[in-house]
């Protein structure tokens, strides 16, 4: 089997209710760069990378994708996906401006492609190919209703809907307020509303200095937080070991982190105790599993970002024995052939043979946006 086309394509598909916001962003749409890659056998893999629909950033990821990976994967036997993922990682021109931001996020989408036609290929779904097991059950915990953006009582509204109508057993909220103290009286409101059995997840998205979220962050176990996400800037990795030490909340990060490399590095420091890979930026289904590997390794739980909208995350999850769960966000949902599905609060296996990423001719015509 040949690689006989790379095609680049960008949808702008928009979230729910016409917005939402966390401490640091503000968007209207969920952005997926990516690109199907046309076999000679007929088969098509289908990948993409997750952003913040800036169209202008977004063409820079398929024009990596189409200028510079594309040559490097013609020809090639897109089934031997792990010997093209080092071909395009460790390629000279490529290393040299890259190694994160567009260049990896490009990568991911080209890698997610791939290992899309390789279970297509061989008739199963991903997450059997990689050996994984029906008998699995996937935990999904929902962040659609923690949004930053919420009055207090929608937020609260929202959190308990999602456990008593939707069945959902865990919820995240965003934190990063102006003022800390409205982000405990949020958090305080949303836990007596949904009991002491629900697990609740903080997520304050890189927004917190090291002395803020020391004396704010100290009082999340009065409420029984699960794990406080991003609480510092991503790349600090000293800040987040200190903060690790001076509060008994654990820490989750690693949605913008780009690398095993990276994730080694908070692991070693004891700076965070959930591992969150996202495969669409830190080097696709492959890259995720070396980091669930690590997450093993270390036994750190690993529970992946959402960021590629859980599709072909979902069966790496499934496979991997160091993940047990998978943020669930469902903005995207309606643009896939199989969209993921959750019932009582865990996902459904998938079915159908690939990585689950097949995108609908009707979601091209409605959210394409022209390259
Ligand atoms: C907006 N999940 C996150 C939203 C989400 C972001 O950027 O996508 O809050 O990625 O932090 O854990
Ligand atoms: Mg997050």
């Amino acid at each position: 089997m040949k690689i006989i086309e790379v095609a680049p394509f960008l949808l702008h598909v928009p979230v729910t209710g016409g917005g939402i916001a966390d401490s640091t962003h503000e968007i209207s749409h969920w952005g997926m760069p990516g690109c199907r890659i046309v076999t000679d056998s007929g088969l098509v893999g289908f990948g993409y990378t997750g952003t913040h629909a800036v169209a202008s950033l977004d063409k820079l990821i398929t024009s990596c994708i189409s200028d510079v990976y594309a040559p490097l994967l013609l020809g090639e036997d897109p089934r031997e996906v792990r010997s093209l993922h080092c071909k395009l990682l460790y390629d000279p021109p490529t290393h040299w401006v890259g190694r994160g931001g567009i260049t990896q996020m490009a990568f991911s989408a080209v890698d997610i492609a791939l290992w899309d036609i390789k279970a297509k290929a061989v008739g199963e779904p991903l997450w059997h190919l990689l050996g994984g097991s029906a008998g699995k059950s996937i935990e999904a915990y929902n962040t659609d209703c923690g949004w930053l953006n919420l009055s207090k009582g929608k937020l609260v509204d929202g959190c308990r809907r999602m456990i008593e109508e939707e069945g959902f057993s865990a919820v995240k909220m965003k934190v990063g307020k102006p003022d800390p103290k409205e982000d405990l009286e949020r958090i305080e409101a949303v836990r007596s509303a949904i009991g002491s059995k629900v697990r609740l997840m903080v997520d304050a998205n890189a927004k917190w200095d090291l002395p803020t979220a020391i004396q704010y962050g100290s009082r999340l176990a009065d409420f029984d937080v699960t794990w406080f996400e991003e609480p510092l800037w991503h790349d600090d990795v000293r800040g987040h070991a200190k903060l690790a030490k001076a509060i008994d909340t654990p820490i989750a990060l690693g949605e913008l982190l780009y690398n095993r490399h990276q994730f080694l590095e908070f692991a070693t420091a004891e700076a965070v105790h959930y591992l969150q890979p996202d495969a669409s930026r830190c080097g696709g289904i492959t890259g995720l599993w070396e980091i669930a590997d690590l997450g093993l390794v270390h036994n750190i739980p690993v529970s992946p970002h959402h960021g590629d909208m859980m599709q072909a995350q979902l069966h790496a999850v499934i496979a991997h024995s160091g993940c047990e769960q998978l943020e669930f966000i469902p903005w995207t949902l309606h643009c896939f052939e199989e969209p993921v599905c959750v019932k009582d609060g865990r996902y459904r296996m998938p079915e159908q043979p690939g990585a689950g990423t097949t995108i609908t001719p009707d979601c091209f015509e409605k959210y394409g946006i022209s390259l």
